[in-house]
């Protein structure tokens, strides 16, 4: 029986990138025979007519779903997506993926066949050995950099070296558990901090995380949807993960 893969992605005013990057996922099935592979576009009311584009591709593609609301920030729109994913489409696998092509359709193969059993997380790292940001300004580079290293010396996650990236394969199972028994609310969740959140929570409960190298490309059209609100919610994310993982180590001493 092959397994139902989902790849999510979040979309706001993407038309240009989607039109090539869905017929592109699709193209990769010969190389996973053993799944099925579903795409579903979280496009939050975009005014770039995303809405008719995804309709067009649909004809083509039957496994292309879509979900439409109002744009409230990239982690509410992955909890919508994945909400969608376990329940409605019973998925296995559950791929992160950003929707402007700076995520490389061709590294999907290698992200999900190593996300097997047992595997919590397979991450498209940036900044493991091997993987890069070619296109990264040096401001952008420091601050990618910078927060990495907050997140593992100051609030004191277990290492990792891309705890922000928004390309990983996820075991459909395991993320279940994580939203239901983790304190995820306790954590940043509405925008990009959903990101840290979420590796933070499987890290913290020992689940499997592997990283896999990843070259983040450029964006070719329109602009970045980061913004000030994010890096502050990102700040103060720091200072609840530290508690939390603080926590966590007084609770383990305790049972010890
Ligand atoms: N549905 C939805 N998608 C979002 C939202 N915010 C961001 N996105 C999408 O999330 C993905 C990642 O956002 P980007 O703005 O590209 O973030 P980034 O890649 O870190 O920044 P750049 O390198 O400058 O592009 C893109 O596909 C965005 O369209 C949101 O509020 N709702
Ligand atoms: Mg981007």
């Amino acid at each position: 029986m092959s397994l139902r893969c989902c790849i999510v992605i979040p979309a706001y005013n993407e038309a240009p990138h989607l039109a090539t990057l869905v017929p592109a996922i699709f193209a990769l099935a010969p190389l996973l025979p053993t799944h099925e592979l579903f795409v579903l576009i979280v496009d939050d009311d975009s005014t770039d007519d995303t809405a008719s584009l995804i309709a067009a591709l649909q004809a083509h593609h039957a496994n292309l779903k879509t979900l439409t609301g109002k744009k409230r920030g990239l982690g509410i729109a992955y909890k919508r997506g994945f909400a969608y994913a376990l329940e409605r489409l019973r998925a296995d696998l559950i791929v992160q993926m950003d929707g402007d092509y700076q995520h490389d359709p061709a590294a999907l193969p290698l992200l999900i066949q190593a996300c097997r059993p047992g595997v919590a997380a397979v991450v498209g790292s940036r900044f493991a050995p091997g993987g890069s940001t070619p296109t990264f300004s040096t401001r952008r580079r420091g601050m990618s950099i910078g927060g990495t290293w907050l997140i593992h010396h100051f609030a004191g996650l277990p290492h990792l070296h891309d705890y922000t990236s928004g390309f990983r394969c996820l075991s459909a199972p395991l993320l279940a558990r994580c939203l239901e028994q983790c304190r995820l609310d306790h954590l940043a969740t509405r925008g990009y901090a959903f990101q840290t959140s979420l590796i933070a929570e499987l890290l913290l409960t020992r689940q499997p995380v592997i990283e896999l190298p990843i070259v983040f490309g450029q964006r070719q059209h329109g602009h970045s949807k980061l913004t000030l609100r994010d890096y502050l919610e990102f700040a103060a994310n720091l200072r609840q993960l530290r508690r939390r993982c603080r926590r966590r180590a007084a609770v383990a001493a305790a049972a010890s």
